[in-house]
């Protein structure tokens, strides 16, 4: 008990990460399925479209903050950067200890602001007026607002140790630390820079809330338009927090998959994380282009938003130049490495074609924008996550899972994810808007088959499951890697032991 409790160990506490991201991952999950059970016949189900929105806002939070970021942060973060690095632990261990543990009473702050008053029927990004206390009275969003505060200041701390860590305790020049490490440092910095500004927002709308104050109401001289400046000032830079880590893992494996020493490119990628991590922070207004801005400033945005497509595009073509030559195995890794790089880029494309602030017009607040994000999310940091977890598997539990099954399993979700969101993009085209829980009936042909769609990711899902399990139980211990790995959290026993370095090695020049 104590050792899960109290534990400083890095190791230890990269596993409650993992334990409660998936635990959250289903919580997510099953208000997903609610969502697809309402949409997927024409009339109400739930007969509540407060309830209806309060489930969205809960699902996108809930992926987002509590099992997104926790799993790939905090998860694959803590178990395997010391252990790539080769040093000892994170730079301040007792501070992860309580990063982890500020996370399990946010997330009960979050689903009692379901359980308490009308719920939280703002969507994720909780706009003024709709959050505010004439729209949105009772204690609802004041839960949110805390449980997001609690969830930042984790993050915040988490943001702290990794970038101490591997700024102090690299063993080599920077830019010779390894690519996923480099990826983690600039998530913590994006982190680190971008959620003091929503801790702000939302602590002025709870003052708002509250305190009479008027930040954001427009009767006692505010401006609900500001609120929104300050989210995506937050909100631009947390897709790349989530997509960064993901990167770096992609990263990891393509190099010992395709049986290459390195990614093709380097330092080429190292500048291309760097550039989309600063050019994440001067996009943000590419959310609002319908508040109703001047010509100049919708083309400034449209054309910075445009330019992070030029450092992800040298990402994709340095891993798919890097896979060039290498004897295509079908592996388990390598499928979800393919289905990751496939639909990361298709998604992205859709959010190139939203950066155009004309057709954004158009098309925002639809399914379109909707498809855009589940592409680069469902299917690009939660392929990663997948990948990653079957990959380091017998590194994290020291056991082999059944490869044929985990295959089934990947046709399965690939199926899955497409079926549910590609029709989405034409819901969006012809026009139906998100957060609704109702549509005319010409929708209703596409609406279907993304909710049969998401009935096929959740019985993979649950196949994954049953897979994990099985590998549990069946105790296939690993005793031996047939190919070599060039990193070395594989040379290791399998499981690595608690502590894999006593002090921090010294490296000798022969
Ligand atoms: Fe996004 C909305 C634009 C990447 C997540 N995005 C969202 C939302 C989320 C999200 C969650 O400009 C909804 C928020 C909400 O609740 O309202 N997004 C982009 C662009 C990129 C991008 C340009 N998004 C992401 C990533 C995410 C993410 C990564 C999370 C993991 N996104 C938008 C815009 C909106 C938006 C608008 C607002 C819409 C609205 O109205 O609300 C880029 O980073 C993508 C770069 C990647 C590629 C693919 C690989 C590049 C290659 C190079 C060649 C490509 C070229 C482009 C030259 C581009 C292969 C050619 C262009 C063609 C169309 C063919
Ligand atoms: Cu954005």
């Amino acid at each position: 008990m104590k050792i899960w409790l109290f534990s400083t160990n890095h190791k230890i506490i990269g596993m409650l990460y993992f334990i409660f991201g998936m635990w959250a991952g289903i919580l997510g999950l099953s208000l997903s399925l609610i969502i697809r059970l309402e949409l997927g016949n024409p009339g109400s189900l739930i007969g509540n479209d407060q309830i209806y929105n309060s489930i969205v806002t809960a699902h996108a939070f809930v992926m987002i903050f509590f099992f997104v970021m926790p799993v790939m942060m905090g998860g694959f973060g803590n178990f395997l950067i010391p252990l790539i690095m080769g040093i000892p632990d994170m730079a301040f261990p007792r501070m992860n200890n309580m990063s982890f543990w500020l996370l399990p009473p946010s997330l009960m702050l979050l689903m009692s602001s379901m359980f308490v008053g009308t719920g939280t029927g703002t969507g994720w990004t909780v706009y003024p007026p709709l959050s505010s206390n004439l729209s949105h009275m009772g204690p609802s969003v004041d839960l949110s607002i805390f449980s997001l505060h609690i969830a930042g200041i984790s993050s915040i701390m988490g943001s702290i140790n990794f970038i101490s860590t591997i700024l102090n305790m690299k063993l080599f020049k920077i830019e010779k630390i390894p690519l996923f490490a480099w990826a983690m440092l600039l998530t913590a910095i994006l982190l680190l820079l971008s959620l003091p500004v929503l801790a702000g927002a939302i602590t002025m709308l709870l003052f708002d809330r509250n305190l009479n104050t008027s930040f954001f109401d427009p009767t006692g001289g505010g401006d609900p338009v500001l609120y929104q400046h300050l989210f995506w000032f937050f909100g631009h830079p947390e897709v790349y927090i989530l997509i960064l880590p993901g990167f770096g893992l992609v990263s990891h494996m393509i190099s010992n998959e395709s049986m290459k020493k390195e990614v093709f490119g380097v330092m080429g990628m190292i500048y291309a994380m760097i550039s989309i991590g600063l050019l994440g922070f001067i996009v943000w207004a590419h959310h609002m282009f319908t508040i109703g801005m001047d010509v100049d400033t919708r083309a400034y945005f449209t054309s910075a938003t445009m330019i992070i497509a030029v450092p992800t595009g040298i990402k994709i073509f340095s891993w798919l130049a890097s896979m060039n030559g290498m004897k295509i195995n079908l592996s388990v890794t390598n499928l979800w490495l393919l289905g990751f790089i496939f639909l990361f880029t298709l998604g992205g494309l859709t959010g190139i074609m939203l950066s155009n602030s004309s057709i954004d017009i158009v098309l925002h607040d639809t399914y379109y924008v909707v498809a855009h994000f589940h592409y680069v999310l469902s299917m690009g940091a939660v392929f990663a996550i997948f990948g990653s977890f079957i990959y380091w598997y017998p590194v994290l539990f020291g056991m082999f899972m059944n490869f044929k099954w985990l295959k089934v399993q990947f046709i399965l979700m690939f199926i899955g994810v497409n079926l549910t969101f590609f029709p989405q993009h034409f819901l969006g085209l012809s026009g139906m808007p998100r957060r609704y829980s109702d549509y005319p009936d010409s929708y209703l042909c596409w609406n279907v088959i993304s909710s049969f769609g998401s009935l096929i990711s959740m019985l993979s899902t649950m196949y994954f499951f049953f897979i994990v399990w099985e590998s549990l139980v069946s105790q296939r211990m690993v005793i031996f890697i047939k190919n070599l790995n060039n990193s070395i959290e594989w040379m290791f026993s399998f499981p690595p032991s608690l502590h894999s370095f006593y002090e921090v090695p010294k490296i000798y020049k022969i």
